[in-house]
């Protein structure tokens, strides 16, 4: 008799609207369009990295902006799930890395800056986002962010975390760091927020992971949605 319940409510659920909008459901994985470090201290904070192949994060003074055109979603479509692939470095494994993610608030600029290797910074393309400035220094000096290293919102709409023995380097085959998303494009798609990407910061360890210059190894955005 059980087991006939059972069946009677699993042909219930079919038949429900929301079990309707997941038989429609699809996905779609979007690499990065723009993607660059924030350093405090590199060269007065205005540096800019917008073509390293790496970026690296810490709660402190390294955040990363990384941005995803979400346009080729269709008008109307709502979010079942979204998620952020990193491949990434872990310095020590034993070490649980934290990545969280906070939406945009102001437009920027990726720019052309590469880091050289030399340290203190200098002599780079100050053309795009910095600690400092949003848009490149050198053009720009007085287009800074309300608050430095980028401005946001305040609460955390991603989140994501190394796993326990996952191999220092984060790829394809070892496996990635994955943040959830899900509240992060439903600001973007279904309430109308602009999308000037998020703002990733490493809560308490440091986290260095490739950008799109990497392109094999860019940061993604999968999207699962369905259109009602
Ligand atoms: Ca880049």
């Amino acid at each position: 008799m059980k087991r006939i319940t059972r069946c009677l409510l699993a042909i219930a659920m079919v038949a429900s609207p929301i079990s309707s909008l997941a038989a429609w459901g699809d996905s779609v994985t979007l690499l990065a369009v723009a993607d660059t470090g924030l350093y405090k201290h590199s060269a007065e904070d205005r540096d800019n990295f917008g073509k390293d192949q790496w970026i690296e994060i810490d709660p402190l003074a390294q955040h990363a902006l990384v941005r995803w055109d979400v346009a080729s979603l269709p008008h109307g479509a709502k979010v079942i799930a979204a998620r952020i692939e990193l491949s990434g470095f872990i310095s020590d494994e034993k070490v649980r890395h934290v990545v969280q993610g906070f939406l945009v608030t102001h437009d920027w600029v990726e720019g052309h800056g590469v880091n050289i290797g030399h340290y203190p910074w200098s002599g780079l393309p100050r053309d795009g986002a910095s600690w400092d400035t949003f848009d490149g220094f050198d053009a720009h000096p007085y287009d800074t962010w309300r608050t430095p290293g980028g401005d946001c919102d305040p609460q955390p709409v991603a989140t994501g975390e190394t796993r326990p023995g996952q191999k220092s380097y984060l790829d394809a085959h070892d496996g990635r760091l994955v943040l959830d998303a899900t509240a992060l494009v439903r600001s973007w798609v279904e309430a109308g927020r602009p999308n000037y990407g998020v703002l990733l910061t490493c809560v308490d360890s440091r986290f260095k992971f490739q950008t799109r210059e990497c392109a094999q190894r860019s940061p993604r955005l999968i999207v699962e949605y369905a259109v009602p």
